[in-house]
């Protein structure tokens, strides 16, 4: 939470005037915005989202632009700056005419100050914005040795020049337009007597309770003495600050007697503090969660651990990857975020990882994650590049993290900065680095180091890691494959198409990213495609598929495990089972190799665009079969069956995360391919506290043919829940039609509650409707003559207020 109110300030956010550099173009524009969506509101450009329109919209980042406003001003002395942050990217700020900032990084906050530019009464302010695309092609020719990029992630080339997100160039998930624009404060502030520069805390937990240690920066343009007010919960005081020109910081601290601690989702309560810093005219807000962090990197038999320690207990990570909320700032806000972190916390997600190639998010992204008990793996924006190391570009970055680690060291929520994402593995991706590695990896070293110097000067507690994936501080290793140690990216699945049984094959300590893509729900295809495109390799659903051999792969992964689906929709559905099925199989066995393994992110939470993709979440939030899964599967009680080693057994693996021993009761049947259960063991143990343990070995030899094993189970904590084991792969079982059924009833809160039935066996139950909205319970499975109750809960009304349609999909039917 942080917020400034200042009696001197012109707010510059709201109308602008926007024109191409050549006058061709002219619109208005809202700040904070990007130039696109004001393209789009003025029609001067079809919407980038639907078809392929994203090929007619090149044209926009290849101009200059220029946004324009004017505003009096009555009062001019001495002391006005401009304030401005998020600023993407190249740009030249004019006040009437003069210019008052160069600004290249979209990950700084700039305050030039511009009273000698200011005149009384009317001042006009410009930006303007140089062509992103031919900003990076001119500083690539200036280095003095070509600094490679991606091409497969970024068609739009050399992105790896400027500061700013690299996905905007596109990825293998993200369209590229470049978007370009203003997203966060512009607005000219007095310098009355001082302002805040930075507020930055750190705790240490001693015997008597909590030191919080405050570090306020306070900048002044000539010496002054100012009334400061410090207060944390209750305790408030007032210092008198004689303040120096230039920076002067101020130290306090306080101490918190019988402290509340801040847990992560699931292990506690997420208690906070409100830290406040005010001076006459302006107010800092932060939000302070008591707790410590520890990074356990001993080394054990396997190399070394990668575990994560809260208030002294280790904490399984179970999450996902959040990449940008949406491709275009200006579709973005805090509701939809806040509604897809909260779909993170209801998975039973108790950490994030912000990947290095979009933004540091908001304040009030990582308020949420601290209000939610997200804890946040913090990537520094470099990623899948190599990056240039010449003094201007790794002064820029210095600037950058020490901006960006001051203003988000307080949150609780993050508990790890992570230099980069998969730049040790770009040394090997590219001819030049191939034939001159020393060169590149001396540059590497250069970057890595001096973001974690940069770090450390800003917050030495920080925890830093130097990229992810990583073997461990300065290995250079093959982190992709090696799990003895560090994070893992673990992507030979999807990349290198093998099958789902070899996540088996490796024991992380921390997988940090795996994935498996699925197409996008049919309500968000009908959104940018036609009915004459529902076909899966139709131009415009091709588009759609940014990974090359994307679709081909779903589509070969189908061949593998299932009978091919009849119809667009058919398929669509049994991609998000088949994706689902990959990533519960990763997280199932990594969760029973606990304390071995102490951490699953699966790649990727959201969706930038309507897209198919590695996420769980659709664009615009509704849940993907995954998702569904995903709650079962990150329960922090849950049984697993994991087929053995020699071919021959299932182990039943129970997990608790729980900070309580818990008993459980299982129960296991054999399933006829007409839906009716026979009891073959029941089964009852302890697990106890942060522990896996094998609660019940079953023989394959017995299940019989034509059939498939059932299991239910119930902990002494109340989490319960299901699964089915198929022996060898579903398309070989002749499954019959299980006659489902569907009843809808409209509860008088706008809810529908829906009962499905089936008459014989039905896998993968999913219900799908005409408008947004989320289930109970999803994606299940119906035994012959079972009734589930599932109530609906619409995001919005349908526009003509009719109830919603529903549709329902399962296995057997996704065939004929
Ligand atoms: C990982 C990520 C992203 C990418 C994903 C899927 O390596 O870091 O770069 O989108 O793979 O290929």
């Amino acid at each position: 939470m942080t917020s400034h109110q200042s009696a001197n300030m012109i707010d510059l956010s709201g109308e602008w005037s926007l024109t191409s550099a050549d006058g061709a173009h002219k619109t208005i524009m809202s700040l904070p915005g990007d130039v696109h969506s004001a393209l789009l509101a003025a029609d001067l450009i079809p919407d980038p989202y639907r078809g392929r329109n994203e090929n007619d919209v090149q044209w926009v980042a290849q101009q200059d632009w220029i946004l324009e406003r004017r505003f009096t001003i009555n009062e001019v002395d001495a002391s006005w700056y401009l304030d401005i942050d998020n600023l993407d990217t190249v740009a030249v700020v004019f006040l009437n005419d003069a210019p008052v900032l160069s600004a290249d990084n979209c990950f700084r906050r700039y305050r030039p100050d511009v009273s000698k530019a200011l005149q009384q009464g009317e001042n006009v302010i410009r930006i303007h914005f140089h062509s992103s695309i031919r900003a990076g092609e001119e500083r690539q020719a200036k280095q003095p040795f070509y600094v490679p990029y991606h091409t497969g992630n970024s068609p739009i080339a050399n992105g790896n020049m400027l500061r700013k997100p690299q996905s905007h160039f596109g990825w293998d998930w993200n369209l590229a337009i470049a978007p370009l624009g203003c997203y966060g404060t512009i607005a000219l502030k007095k310098l009355d007597t001082a302002r805040v520069e930075h507020v930055v805390t750190h705790q240490l937990h001693v015997d008597s309770g909590v030191e919080v240690h405050v570090a306020v920066t306070l900048f002044a343009a000539e010496p002054v003495i100012v009334p400061l007010h410090l207060s944390l919960g209750d305790d408030r005081l007032r210092l008198d600050i004689g303040v120096s020109a230039g920076e002067t910081v101020v130290r306090h601290v306080f101490h918190v007697e019988n402290p509340k601690l801040w847990w992560p989702a699931g292990s506690g309560e997420q208690a906070l503090y409100e830290l406040k810093v005010e001076l006459p005219d302006e107010t800092i807000v932060r939000q302070i969660g008591l707790r410590t962090v520890e990074l356990l990197t001993d080394k054990d038999e396997a190399g070394s651990r990668f575990a994560f320690r809260i208030n002294g207990r280790e904490i399984f990570c179970r999450g996902a990857n959040w990449i940008p909320a949406d491709a275009l700032f200006s579709l973005t806000s805090q509701d939809k975020t806040e509604d897809l972190l909260c779909s993170a916390v209801e998975a039973n997600m108790n950490m994030i990882r912000v990947w290095g190639g979009g933004f540091y998010e908001a304040d009030w992204f990582y308020d949420l994650c601290d209000r939610l008990g997200l804890m946040v793996w913090q990537d520094f924006m470099f990623s899948c590049n190599l990056y240039p190391c010449t003094d201007d570009f790794l002064e820029n970055v210095d600037k950058e993290v020490d901006y960006q680690v001051r203003r988000l060291s307080s949150h609780p929520s993050i508990v790890l900065w992570c230099g980069d994402n998969e730049l040790v593995g770009a040394l090997t991706w590219f001819k030049e680095p191939l034939e001159n590695r020393d060169r590149y990896l001396v540059a590497y070293d250069r970057l890595n180091r001096t973001i974690e110097t940069a770090l450390k000067k800003a917050a030495p507690e920080a925890i830093w890691w130097p990229s992810s994936p990583a073997s461990g501080y300065l290995d250079y290793g093959d982190a992709w494959h090696a799990d003895g140690s560090g994070d893992m990216h673990y992507w030979s699945v999807w990349h290198e198409n093998k099958s789902f049984d070899n996540y088996r094959s490796i024991r992380p300590r921390f997988c940090s990213e795996f994935g498996f893509q699925s197409y996008t729900s049919m309500n968000v295809i009908r959104s940018y495609a036609d009915d004459k495109d529902m076909n899966i390799s139709s131009p415009v659903i091709e588009h759609h598929q940014k990974n090359v051999g994307g679709n081909e792969r779903i589509a070969g992964t189908m061949f593998r495990y299932f009978r091919f689906p009849g119809s667009f929709d058919n398929f669509v559905y049994l991609s998000q089972v088949q994706q689902a099925l990959a990533i519960k199989t990763a997280v199932e066995f990594w969760r029973s190799l606990k304390p071995h393994c102490m951490g699953t992110l699966y790649w990727q939470l959201n969706d930038t665009w309507p897209v198919a993709s590695w996420s769980s979440l659709d664009y615009g939030g509704s849940w993907k079969a995954l998702h569904y899964l995903a709650r079962r599967f990150f329960q922090p009680v849950s049984v697993a069956a994991i087929p053995g080693d020699d071919g021959q057994t299932l182990a039943f693996s129970m997990v608790n995360d729980t900070a309580e021993n818990v008993a459980i009761d299982m129960n296991v049947y054999v399933m006829g391919l007409d839906g009716e259960r026979i009891p073959l063991r029941s089964a009852n143990g302890e697990c106890g506290t942060d522990a896996a343990a094998t609660l019940l070995e079953v023989k394959l030899s017995d299940i019989p043919a034509d059939a498939i094993l059932v299991w239910d189970f119930i902990a002494s904590n109340g989490m319960t829940g299901e699964g089915h084991h198929v022996p060898d792969t579903y398309k070989m079982l002749e499954f019959r039609p299980a006659g489902l059924e569907i009843e809808t009833a409209t509860l008088a809160s706008g809810q529908v509650e829906i009962s499905v039935r089936a008459s014989g066996l039905a896998l993968f139950v999913m219900l799908e409707s005409d408008v947004p909205g989320r289930y109970s319970d999803n994606v299940f499975d119906l035994s012959a003559g079972e009734v589930r109750k599932i109530i609906f809960t619409p995001t919005r009304k349908s526009e003509d207020n009719s109830t919603p349609q529903f549709r329902i999909y399962d296995l057997h039917s996704s065939y004929v």
